[in-house]
């Protein structure tokens, strides 16, 4: 840890205010090059906390950058999580404001509820197999709060992992009812095919991106409890949407999902 708490704290408002109110800011890096990863959490939880203590319920969390392609492009070998807060969830068909974002990217993800608690360490895909309730169709909006969505993973991370608002709904299926890896995605702006996936996109298979999380959460003393709604992660590239964009994403055997930006 190279941050002290108050700096901690400093930084938690100086990302997560931006977050609220929908500006650019600087890449925390820049002027604390030498913090590190557990810095970074050290921020994203105490922005979270501060969040939960106006009242914001904190509904699920998500996994970032899943995809090889991803992590290559980052230059990281590993993934990174964030969190949900109640009012980043939309409901299929919605009317998502532009003007309350920065720079909003879809993304089509699969989305697990869990039935029991998943723990780490050594959690694993089996664990997580048995502890689903039911998956369900999901697009994840990224905006990062960073000029020109650059950063890298300690910053973004701090600014927990770039979630902004997710739609789900769609049609629920048991886990054993699917093939995770080969689940198919088609992704359409305005009626024309932007991207095509399959969920082995994220880390060969969903599932494992959900045990990552339980393994990464151990590290803090942290556990995913029963109920909670989990976004594993993007099948797709992320891709740039603007005022007028109608998005539909159709997933195999899962529906599909609608939403405008206005
Ligand atoms: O959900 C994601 O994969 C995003 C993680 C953070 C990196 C980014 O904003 O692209
Ligand atoms: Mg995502």
């Amino acid at each position: 840890m190279a941050l002290d708490e108050k700096t901690i704290e400093t930084l938690a408002k100086y990302c997560e205010y931006a977050e609220v109110d929908n500006y650019e800011i600087t890449k925390i890096t820049d002027e604390y090059p030498n913090m590190t990863y557990e810095d970074a959490y050290n921020i994203q939880w105490k922005a979270r906390e501060n969040k939960e203590k106006r009242g914001t319920k904190i509904v699920g969390m998500k996994m970032g950058l899943t995809s090889q392609a991803k992590m290559k492009q980052m230059g990281v070998s590993n993934p990174c999580y964030g969190y949900l807060a109640d009012y980043f969830s939309l409901e299929d068909g919605a009317n998502i404001k532009i003007d309350e974002l920065i720079h909003p990217k879809v993304e089509a993800e699969i989305a697990f509820v869990l039935k029991h608690d998943l723990k780490g360490p050594g959690c694993h895909i089996g664990d997580v197999l048995s502890a689903t309730d039911f998956i369900l169709p999901a697009v994840e909006i990224i905006d990062s709060r960073y000029t020109n969505f650059k950063f890298d993973l300690k910053s973004v991370i701090a600014d927990n992992s770039s979630s902004s608002r997710y739609v789900s709904g769609g049609r629920m299926r048991k886990i054993q009812d699917v093939d995770l890896k080969t689940l198919g995605v088609v992704m359409r702006i305005n009626g024309e095919i932007v991207q095509l996936g399959a969920a082995a996109a994220v880390l060969g298979n969903p599932a494992t991106s959900i045990a990552m999380l339980a393994n990464m959460l151990s590290k803090r003393g942290e556990i995913l409890k029963a109920g909670t709604f989990i976004l594993s992660g993007a099948i797709t590239a992320a891709v740039s949407v603007k005022k007028g964009d109608s998005v539909n994403v159709a997933f195999q055997d899962l529906g599909s999902l609608n939403m405008r930006f206005v």
